[in-house]
């Protein structure tokens, strides 16, 4: 890829979990850098934008914030099946939060089967050590039985929270989209007629085709193309 050539890749990152886990506590930290004490009901859903670079790429992470009571919700169904992250958030002070996880999760698996869906587990409330109900160990054990990358989370600590958005994120670059990129990167730095100002959007989701555009040859798929050289060598040979 030229380097003046700007490419942003949208991916759509879901948290999703019983309510007053902190969904919406953790999203306002981690977008705005700010903690709300006060519960402030989720209405349906709310759409962030998070700007993120990996790989000195520039990624805009689109966050929805669901509300918990909604859980069936047709709209919250959306969402999730095109989201490419989920996020399930539980509440350490909070035993049954803990045990509506698997819930959460077949709900999302029954209507997003992407093979390239990333799971992460917050255990939020991380602060509330003290009233803990839920061991941490109980935690990891769970995500690692589907998974899911864990994190402990406070939605006071930017930090903690920082870190769980990062590497979900992260996992999801590095296994869906790094090869992709690199492969259309050399692909472009072999188009001489790339145009350098030229500013894309890969939108996540459609990368099955991107990866189809990658793969065409000038002989439009066919096996065997003869190099320049070579054509001019046979005909060389005929003559
Ligand atoms: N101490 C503490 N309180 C939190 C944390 N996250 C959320 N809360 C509080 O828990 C309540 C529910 O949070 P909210 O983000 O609205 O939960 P949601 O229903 O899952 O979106 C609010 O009063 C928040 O201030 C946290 O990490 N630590
Ligand atoms: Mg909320």
């Amino acid at each position: 890829m030229s380097t003046t050539e700007k490419e942003s890749i949208n991916l759509k990152l879901i948290l999703v979990g019983d309510g007053h886990t902190g969904k919406t506590s953790l999203i306002n930290q981690f977008v705005n850098q700010i903690f709300n004490a006060e519960y402030i009901m989720s209405i349906g859903q709310d759409r962030f934008i998070k700007k993120m670079n990996i790989d000195s790429k520039e990624l805009l992470i689109q966050i929805w914030d669901t509300a918990g009571q909604e859980q069936y919700s047709n709209v919250n169904k959306i969402f999730i099946k095109k989201s490419n992250i989920c996020i399930l958030v539980y509440d350490i002070t909070s035993e049954k939060s803990f045990k509506n996880l698997p819930k959460w999760y077949n709900d999302v698996l029954s209507v997003n089967q992407k093979e390239n869906l990333v799971f992460g587990i917050a255990a939020n409330k991380s602060d509330l050590y003290e009233n803990e109900e839920v061991n941490v160990e109980e935690g990891k054990k769970y995500a690692e039985s589907i998974g899911a990358f864990f994190s402990e989370t406070s939605a006071l600590n930017y930090n903690t929270v920082k870190v769980l958005f990062e590497k979900v994120v992260e996992e999801y670059y590095n296994k869906f989209l790094k090869e992709t990129i690199n492969n259309k990167n050399t692909n472009n730095n072999n188009n001489a007629n790339a145009n350098n100002n030229e500013s894309k959007t890969i939108i996540i989701g459609q990368d099955k085709n991107l990866n189809q555009n990658t793969k065409k040859k000038c002989c439009e798929g066919k096996k065997k193309c003869p190099s320049p050289d070579k054509k001019n060598q046979n005909k060389e040979e005929k003559n």
